[in-house]
């Protein structure tokens, strides 16, 4: 389970429930979220099952009929895993995995999977491998239980607590050796980010798989591992980069996604550190998503779950070239215009218009309006670099042109 291994592809269904909170629109696009995570994992997707319910069944998730359809379908397919959206409790897993007898994952099973794969280094994998065995642990009473209710209880009783409470003091001790691990390594990145002196520090932040590293790679010429799978980016890079001759350092870290699991939020503690203490955030939104919107609040409630939902931050709005508007025919007298028939012209003008010069619109794989870009960029990170050394104030002009003039 803890082993950073290829998977080979995998058949699986998704299972997604229609409730008050989330009507048949959204769990379509939660839907296509955990196809595109499944798809990272390595799996490809067969048939979604959706069910409409008041309240999830205490022992199954879904309903006993809606099981028994998934049963058939599993069987005659040969479904190597039913994943879904929602989180299970160890209860629930257990039950439909006695019924179904496939691998049963739920959504964050699933992304600690896709980061246990994507860990490239000691640092990642132990904060993972972290994640993991928090997550397990609650389960490993369920799977107990589920073994001695097979085998009887006579004569299995005693050895079987005896094992699940040895299986739960390994996960333990290998919980807190963990712990000291990643917080030794903590100490020693806390003393490297002391290293880097008093530079302005500039974080990107925002969804998975927006552009945050095309967009660090276009800023810094650095080659950060880009791709359009989610979870590219594990480790935070960092690098130097120098606007007109303002040097400042500028992060790379993981992305954000709706309903991060809490177990990976606290193990990349350290990772996250590298937003908290910078001085500047670049929000990085993909504007041809159709949940855009959406995905600012999920980036914007981790962020305050870190403590970072104050600080300076521009919104950067990439993939305006791939932005397209739902077409509405002007004939068209039924279908109510929503904000899915903006232009990015009239999106400005929505509640973005607030953000006061704060929003920006790039296309970084384009390289459209790069420049005015940076030149906002310059201006925010001088503000606050010549707070900090304002005796030198005179060797940053107020705009970024006057250095290409200069050059040019
Ligand atoms: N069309 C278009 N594609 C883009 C743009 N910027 C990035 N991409 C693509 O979007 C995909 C994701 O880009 P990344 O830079 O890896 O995104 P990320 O935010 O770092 O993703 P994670 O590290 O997975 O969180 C890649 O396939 C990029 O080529 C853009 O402006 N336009
Ligand atoms: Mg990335």
């Amino acid at each position: 389970m803890l082993e950073n291994k290829q998977r080979s592809y995998e058949t699986a269904v998704l299972i997604g429930v229609i409730t008050r909170e989330q009507p048949e629109e959204k769990v379509r696009e939660y839907l296509d979220e955990l196809e595109f995570l499944t798809y990272t994992a390595g799996g490809e997707v067969l048939k979604r099952f959706v069910q409409k319910i008041d309240s999830p069944n205490a022992k199954t998730f879904i309903g006993s009929g809606k099981l028994a359809e998934v049963e058939a379908y599993v069987k005659e397919n040969e479904v190597g895993s039913v994943i879904f959206d929602d989180e299970l409790s160890p209860v629930q897993q257990r039950n439909i995995e006695k019924q179904l007898r496939c691998k049963i994952i739920d959504r964050t099973g699933l992304i600690l999977d896709i980061f246990a794969q994507r860990a490239a280094t000691h640092y990642a994998r132990t904060q993972v491998e972290l994640a993991q065995y928090e997550y397990l642990l609650p389960r490993l009473t369920g799977l107990w239980t589920h073994l001695e209710r097979q085998r009887g209880g006579i004569g299995m009783r005693g050895p079987g607590e005896t094992e699940i409470e040895t299986d739960r003091r390994i996960v333990r001790d290998r919980i807190s050796l963990l712990k000291k691990k990643l917080v030794k390594i903590d100490k020693q990145m806390e003393t490297q980010r002391g290293n880097r002196g008093s530079l302005v520090r500039v974080a990107l932040v925002g969804y998975t798989n927006v552009g945050k590293s095309t967009l660090m790679n276009v800023l810094s010429k650095s080659e950060v591992f880009a791709e359009n799978k989610l979870f590219a980016t594990l480790d935070t890079t960092v690098r130097k980069v120098v606007l007109g001759n303002l040097p400042f350092l500028l992060s790379d870290t993981v992305g954000f996604i709706r309903k991060l699991p809490t177990q990976l939020v606290e193990s990349f503690k350290s990772t996250l550190d590298e937003v908290r203490e910078a001085d500047l955030l670049l929000h990085v939104v993909d504007i041809s998503h159709p949940s855009f919107e959406d995905h600012i609040e999920s980036v914007r409630q981790i962020l305050s779950e870190i403590g970072s939902a104050d600080k300076k931050t521009l919104m950067v709005f990439n993939k305006i070239d791939l932005y397209e508007p739902e077409p509405l025919e002007e004939d068209d007298l039924v279908t109510e215009r929503t904000s899915r028939h903006y232009s990015i012209d009239e999106w400005e003008k929505t509640w973005m218009k607030r953000m006061d010069g704060d929003a920006l619109f790039i296309s970084a794989l384009n390289r459209e309006n790069l420049e005015e870009f940076r030149k906002r960029l310059y201006r925010e990170v001088r503000e606050i670099h010549v707070t900090r050394f304002p005796y030198n104030n005179f060797l940053y002009p107020e705009n970024l042109d006057q250095y290409s003039q200069e050059e040019g």
